[in-house]
């Protein structure tokens, strides 16, 4: 037969094209294991924050450590970058299955077409979470949909698919862990070919790949990977030694900021109190080292110094209820965040006026922002107008 039917059929390449013995379910396995541990990591720490973002009366999280968030969301973005070579190495031995011939039997086929739409789920749902958190994790948003409600769904998708995945290859994965790595018995039969690279050599270089990821991503937490760091986002410095997220120019409030009109409002109910930035200055004064902890992974830890919150409400005589705090940022998501109940009581929960012994920073939140333990980044409200508790 001749014409361009034949000549695209016959580019597509059959399984027995692939004759390279890297590609073994005995690589796969092993490499697989990590990657699974990587994924449990992220998805039980992608919880942990989407909890602390979206507070739940089921989920209460407390207020220490004060470091808490700072090592979960750490281990988030760690995990999830390593996360990079592992999947690309996996998905490379194992991707001459899809050309794979369908077994006899329509019982047979309807099971392997269940497993692969299993797999189909698997791989999507994988290739979104790690590529969406890592341009997340460098403040690039290439989309248009939300990221944290799109990243947590399909967060689940893609543990759902994982463990299915995994109870379905559980008789394979465990041949291939309890035989040596260059044992052929689970093999393709075409891959047989060598190349210069054995399989322990390819294993290492996965290792070696995955590592470097870690290190070079986590000096945006751990200060002493800080020099090393180059894919670490946002680990350079910033006044006071803390990095910046957003700008006061940024965020539009240069002139309501430094404007000598300037008062903190404290309200519960019908009870309002003004104070300028002098009045705060007099009130008792507070210091705490306390973590800004970005949900994009980086994190420092400084001297905060300013006026206990708990002692601000008694003021207006508010007690224990969930606080709106309120920035006099105009728009965007950050302008606005609660502090629960338990969060507006502790006494290392502060409004900051000052940062590392220095006047607190413009761009770090000057006149006042909020500073709180084991709560996340984009939480800790800079430029804080009011304090609101609603009856
Ligand atoms: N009003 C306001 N507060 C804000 C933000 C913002 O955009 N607007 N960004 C938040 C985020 S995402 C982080 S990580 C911290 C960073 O604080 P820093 O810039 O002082 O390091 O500020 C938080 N507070
Ligand atoms: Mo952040």
């Amino acid at each position: 037969m001749n014409g361009p039917g034949r000549s695209s059929i016959a580019r597509i390449p059959r399984e027995e094209h692939f004759t390279s013995r890297l590609r073994s379910p005995a690589v796969s396995a092993r490499i697989g294991v990590w990657l699974g541990i990587c994924f449990l990591v992220a998805f039980v720490t992608g919880l942990v924050s989407h909890v602390t973002q979206s507070p739940s009366p089921w989920f209460p999280l407390p207020t220490r450590p004060s470091w808490g968030y700072r090592v979960t969301q750490g281990l988030h973005v760690v995990s999830g970058t390593a996360a990079i070579p592992l999947l690309l190495v996996k998905l490379w031995s194992v991707f001459p299955k899809l050309f794979a011939r369908l077994p006899q039997g329509r019982r047979n086929q309807a099971l392997v077409a269940v497993e692969r739409g299993t797999i189909a789920v698997l791989v999507a749902a994988s290739v979104f979470q790690v590529a969406s958190g890592l341009a997340n994790s460098a403040q690039w948003y290439p989309w248009d949909f939300r990221f944290r409600a799109t990243h947590f769904a399909l967060g689940w998708v893609a543990v759902g698919a994982l463990l299915v995945h995994v109870a379905v290859k559980l008789p394979v994965i465990r041949q291939a862990l309890t035989h040596g790595v260059d044992d052929p018995a689970l093999d393709r039969a075409s891959a047989t070919g060598s190349s210069g690279l054995t399989r322990r050599g390819l294993l290492h270089s996965t290792w070696v790949a995955a590592g470097a990821a870690v290190v070079l991503s986590a000096g945006s937490t751990v200060p002493l990977l800080r020099r090393v760091s180059v894919f670490g986002v946002r680990s350079g410095e910033g006044p006071a030694g803390i990095p910046i997220n957003k700008s006061a120019a940024a965020a539009g409030v240069v002139a309501a900021a430094l404007s000598p009109a300037y008062r903190l409002v404290v309200r519960f109910g019908g009870r309002t109190v003004e104070l300028t930035r002098k009045d705060l200055e007099a009130l008792p004064q507070t210091s705490a080292d306390l973590p800004i902890a970005c949900v994009e992974g980086w994190s420092a830890s400084g001297t905060w110094t300013g006026v206990r919150v708990s002692d601000l409400l008694a003021l207006v005589d508010a007690v224990d209820q969930d606080v709106q705090v309120v920035s006099l940022q105009q728009d965007g998501a950050f302008r606005q965040a609660t502090l629960p109940a338990h969060f507006a009581r502790d006494p290392l929960t502060l409004l900051a006026l000052r940062l590392n012994g220095a006047e607190l920073a413009i761009d770090h939140g000057y006149p006042a922002r909020l500073i709180a333990p084991n709560r996340p980044g984009v939480l800790q409200t800079k430029w804080v107008a009011r304090l609101e508790v609603t009856p």
